[in-house]
Parts: C-alpha cells; structure tokens; sequence
C-alpha cells in the first residue's frame, strides 16, 4: 500500500521535487517511518530466528512460552478490583510528596508495625536472574502491585546494577523504566540503591554528576536513595547524601554489614562500636534514615538483636532500614529479630522471586511479623496474587537463573554479596571445570585478606572477585600473591583498587602489598573524586546531539556514566529500533513457524506478527526470513552467523 499510495500521489505524478515532497507530505512520511520501524524490527527478530538471541549470560530459552497471566486483585469485601481503572489507595508517598522528607521520616519512625521494602524489582531480581527482567515485565505487573502493596514502605526498583544491565544487556533505556513505572505506581515510595560517589557505575565520577545524576532521578518519580559506599568510607557517602539533598530525596545513608558481631571470638575491626561510630557519623550529616546492608547475608539472628538493639538505644529517634541476603537461609529468622529490636522497615521479596542469594520470602516474614504484633499493613492474599505473577515470570527468564539449589552457610567465610554469588557461580559453571567454584570461593576469602579484610559489595567487592579469579587461574595461594607482587601483573580493577581510587578501606590500604602492587603508579589517599575536574556536561550534549537523533537531559547523564556502553545501547536501537517493546519470549527465543504474536509499539499501535518460514542461505551466507507483518508479506535478508 505504501508503494501504491506513492505511486498515485498527485504530486509524485506532478514530478514535484523529491526532497520538498517528503516535507510537504507529513502523511505519507509517518507512513514511511512506520513501516521502516516495523522492518528494522523484523531485522531484530530475524536474528533470534536465524542464530539464536545474543543475550550475555543467556543459556538456552526461556521454558515458559506463554503470556503471563495477571492476578486478580480483591478489596477487604473480595470484590475484583480492576487495577487499570481504580486508584490505589493512598500509601507512604503522599507523606513524603505533601510534607516533605523529614516528616516522612518522622511518620516512619512513629509506625507501631514493622514496614516492608519490596526488592523484587531490583536486588531479587540482581540476585538470582542477572538483573536480567525488562521493563515490559515490570509494567505488567506495576498497576496491580499499587494496590497489593499500597502499604509497604518502599518497592526496590532502581539503581544498582540495572541502570547499567538496561542498556548494556536488555538494549533499553533506565529513565524510561523508571519514568513508566512511576506512572504505574502513585502512591508507594520508590526507592533506589545508589553507590554513593560511584552513583550507578563502578567508579568514582565528577561530583557535578553525581549531582546531576540524582536531581534527575528525582524529577523521574525516585524518592528514597539508599546511598553506601562499598568501603563504608564515610567521605564517599558524604558526596552522594549531599546530592541526594539538594536533589530533594529522602537520604538513607547505609553502613555495610560485614564480619560478625555476635562472635566474641571473631576479633575484627567491624564490632559494635565500629558500626556507632560510623552510625554517628552518618547522623551527622542530617540523613532521614539508616540504612544497614547486609549484601552477602551475614547478619545472624543474635547479631541482629545486638546491632539494631544497640543502635536503636542510642538513637531512638532515626529509622532504621534493615536489608539483607537469605544466602545462609537466616533471613526470616534475621529480620525478625531485626524487627524485635527495633529496625523500623525490613526487606523483602515476593515468595517466588526470594530466598537463597535472594532476600528472605515476603510472605513467611509478613505472617511472622504479624504474629508477633509488629504488622506490616500486607495482606497475605495480596502477596499470593503478585507471587503467580512472578512465578511465571521466574519461568520466563529461567535462561538467567544461575541454579543455585541451596542455602550456604559457607557465606560466613567467604562473605560474597548476593548477586556477586550467582554471578561469579554462573561463571565457575560455564568453565566447566567441576572444582572451579569451590576453589573460587576459597581463593575470595584469601583475597579478601590480601585487601586487607575489607568491606565488600560493588564495586570492591569487583575487586576481590577479580583478584580470586586471577588466584585460581594462575594457580597462586595468599603466599605466592604476597611474595610475587613485585612482578604479577594483576587485574586493572585490583590495581586501582591499591592505588586508592575506590576510597580508603576501614584500617587503610596494606603495606607493602600496596607498594608493591602499584609500584610507581599514583596514590590517590583522600576522597578520589574531590581531584577530578567537573564534566562539561553541555558539551558532552552538544557532541551526543550530532550523533544520535532525540537525545535529551536524561541521556546526557547516561552517556556521562557509562560512555561506551551508552553508545553501543544507542548504536542498537539506531539498527533495530526500540526494542523494549517486543514481548520478553520473542526478545529472547525465536516463534514456533506459524506462530503469531503482537507487539504494541507504541500506545494504541500494534503490530501482529507471524513467521511464515525460514528460507535456505544463500551464496551471501544469508538467510530469508519470511513474515506476515498485519496481514502483508514481509521478508528480512539475515547474516546466518552459525
Ligand atoms: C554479567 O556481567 O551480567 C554477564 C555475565 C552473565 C551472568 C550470568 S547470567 C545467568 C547467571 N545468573 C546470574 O546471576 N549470573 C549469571
Ligand atoms: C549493587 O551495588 O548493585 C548491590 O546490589 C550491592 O549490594
Ligand atoms: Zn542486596
């Protein structure tokens, strides 16, 4: 039809110039646009038909090859709600929105239950699926979590490893999962991790992006940043609570759980006073609320009750925010006796999406909490309704699950953060050396000593990953490290780290494996941002609009954190256009021939689509693909990379 109406427009038969034709006829051009949008991602599909998807860290498809079906949301009557239509009830953010983040606060600290942070959105999903979920599966469920958790303090939905995996992975863009799931949810607070002078990358950046980094996640709909830093190094955090202020956030500054302080045995410079002190420090600065991360999942029961009791009696007015990892299988029992002590807000994920690297399961911490009267405002039937959802999208993306099969006590001597666990199993597996992961995990404790006992999440936690990694491939114990670091050349990560680029660790960088480590490169020992210059971020908008087409404020600062993958995310969507619209099972496995499927690309524009056939390759080393695109035939010419 394009060619016909091409063809029999007045002024193509008036033989009018081309170039003013296409403007003069806004049309006809739309028409071309669309249909150049709908062949490129014919491009993209055909790909996955021909050579399989290109996803990092994918094995095999998905085992689910349906839509998942949405659960019914009931009110206190058990009538249906129909979430699409029907406002959720006003919860945690109306306080925040109308007065402010003090009274929020305030508000939090006076609540006689315990609240819920809902992780499944982000960390439940970092933890045990590679941070792999896409926004389209987040939206489908968004409207009907507004309702079933309308209670809970906060939904865990950004930050972390997902602004980075977004676009480097998944090929879509953060801002707009944040700005699409704001509209979906009004009324819980949203909450994102934030590290601190490293905002979302894995480094230290300019302070002016740090900042303007979090005044734009404010304006996306972010309302509470949980800032840490991944040595607990207080300048850091300062950089990254400041912003969060000046931005209009609510600040819960975060101390990182590590070591354990219920062992009298374990003589360690993370004891209780060490974490009031810090604690002090952090109150200092004015923060709304305190966090206390327990990235690998440490936190015992009788620690809990120790820590949290503790730092409940010398601060009784703050919040206090208790997160953790159910790598150990304690999680429930933690929280629990987090929430006896005092901790205000608890984290948790829903049922199927928990457990193991995980947090602990929603559903079992909600019903003890209630027993023991400290209720969270969730129902148990709510959390049954979001955990179908979830179960099927657990299916869905089973081509990232890591296959853990069970809770490891051995977390305590190692000490890997949740997600760095599957990631770094992930890859033991895919070396297929049956022993690898266990001496991986040997080599991560020793190298954990090597840095010095430090505290690890991302990025150090990078770094002891990278320098175990490096351990066991060149078969070097703790002695061999120590005596050879002269002349080992190790990992850039692990360099840097000895140079002082992460910040100072608690205690200070070791003498003389740092000396020897960075031999004549620089030593940076105060806050390693404070020496960097400010990011003419005008420029850099400037250069990003000469290359690209609709670039705006909030691809400025995805360009200026992450500057390659950004270009490459952009570069994707420049050959295949906007990818995130495509279903999640035909983003990553090919349709049976015959198959048909919808892809709405924008609101109230849906293409249908059904594979015809796969055609021989030919002498280019291509293959055709043929499709039936709303009712027209359509082939795609694909590169056969087998
Ligand atoms: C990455 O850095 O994310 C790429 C590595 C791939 C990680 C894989 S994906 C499946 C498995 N599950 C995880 O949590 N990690 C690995
Ligand atoms: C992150 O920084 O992404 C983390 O989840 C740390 O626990
Ligand atoms: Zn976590």
């Amino acid at each position: 039809p394009f060619l016909q109406r091409l063809l029999t427009h007045d002024t193509f038969i008036n033989g009018n110039c081309w170039t003013t034709f296409i403007d003069d006829t806004p049309d006809l051009f739309r028409l071309v646009q669309y249909q150049n949008r709908a062949q490129r991602m014919l491009g993209y599909l055909g790909d996955v038909i021909v050579n399989g998807s290109q996803i990092k860290g994918q094995v095999g498809e998905p085992n689910f090859k349906h839509e998942i079906d949405l659960p019914t949301i009931r009110d206190e009557a058990g009538k249906e709600i129909d979430v699409n239509t029907t406002a959720p009830t006003a919860g945690w953010r109306k306080i925040f929105v109308e007065q402010g983040p003090e009274a929020f606060a305030k508000a939090v600290r006076a609540y006689p239950g315990t609240l819920i942070m809902d992780t499944t959105w982000r960390d439940a999903h970092q933890s045990l699926l590679a941070t792999r979920v896409r926004t389209t599966d987040l939206l489908r469920i968004a409207p009907a979590t507004s309702h079933a958790l309308a209670n809970a303090f906060s939904l865990e939905c950004w930050g972390g490893a997902t602004f980075d995996v977004a676009m480097r992975f998944l090929y879509e863009d953060p801002w707009e999962r944040l700005i699409k799931l704001r509209e979906a949810v009004p009324n819980v607070p949203f909450q994102m991790l934030l590290r601190g002078a490293n905002a979302v990358g894995y480094t230290s950046y300019p302070d002016n992006v740090v900042y303007e980094f979090c005044a734009k996640a404010v304006k996306a709909g972010m309302d509470v940043f949980r800032v840490f830093d991944s040595l607990n190094y207080v300048e850091n955090m300062r950089l990254g609570i400041d912003a969060v202020k000046k931005a209009g956030g609510i600040v819960e500054a975060t101390v990182c759980y590590t070591g354990d302080v219920s062992n009298p045995n374990k003589k360690s410079k993370y004891d209780l006073d060490y974490y009031v002190k810090v604690t002090q420090e952090l109150v200092d600065e004015g923060i709304h609320i305190l966090g206390i991360k327990d990235m690998a999942g440490l936190l015992k029961p009788e620690a809990a009750k120790l820590l949290i009791g503790t730092i409940r009696e010398k601060f009784p007015d703050l919040p206090i925010h208790v997160h953790t990892h159910d790598t150990a299988g304690t999680g429930v029992a933690s929280m629990l006796a987090a929430a006896a002590a005092g901790a205000d807000v608890v984290d948790a994920a829903v049922d199927s999406m928990s457990g193991m690297t995980s947090q602990p399961a929603m559903g079992a911490l909600v019903a003890g909490l209630e027993q023991s009267n400290l209720g969270t405002g969730i129902r148990h039937e709510d959390i049954q309704a979001l955990n179908s959802y979830w179960e099927q999208a657990r299916m869905l993306y089973s081509c990232f699950e890591a296959n853990v099969k069970a809770a490891d006590s051995g977390v305590y001597d190692h000490e890997m953060p949740g997600g760095q666990y599957t990631n770094l199993m992930f890859q033991a597996q895919q070396l297929g050396l049956g022993t690898q992961w266990i001496e991986i995990k040997k080599a991560y404790a020793e190298a954990n000593q090597l840095c010095g006992d430090i505290v690890k999440v991302t990025p150090s936690s990078k770094v002891v990953g990278d320098l175990a990694q490096f351990m066991v491939s060149n078969k070097l114990t703790g002695k061999d490290v120590e005596e050879r670091a002269k002349t080992l050349s190790f990992p850039t990560s692990v360099v840097e780290f000895f140079q002082g680029y992460l910040g100072q660790p608690v205690g200070g960088l070791p003498e003389p494996l740092r000396s020897n480590i960075i031999r004549d490169l620089p030593r940076i020992d105060a806050r390693p941002g404070a020496s960097m210059a400010p990011l003419d971020l005008a420029k850099l908008k400037d250069e990003l609009i000469e290359k690209y087409d609709g670039i705006n404020d909030y691809d400025v600062i995805s360009a200026a954190l992450y500057p390659k993958v950004f270009a490459e995310y952009r570069d994707m969507v420049e050959q295949y256009g906007d990818l995130s619209v495509i279903p999640t099972r035909y983003f990553l496995a090919k349709p049976e021939i015959g198959e048909e499927f919808h892809v709405e690309i924008e609101e109230g524009k849906t293409l249908i689509i059904k594979l015809l056939a796969v055609g021989p390759i030919n002498s280019t080393g291509k293959r055709d693909v043929y499709f039936e695109l709303n009712g027209e035939a359509r082939v795609v010419g694909i590169q056969d990379k087998n």
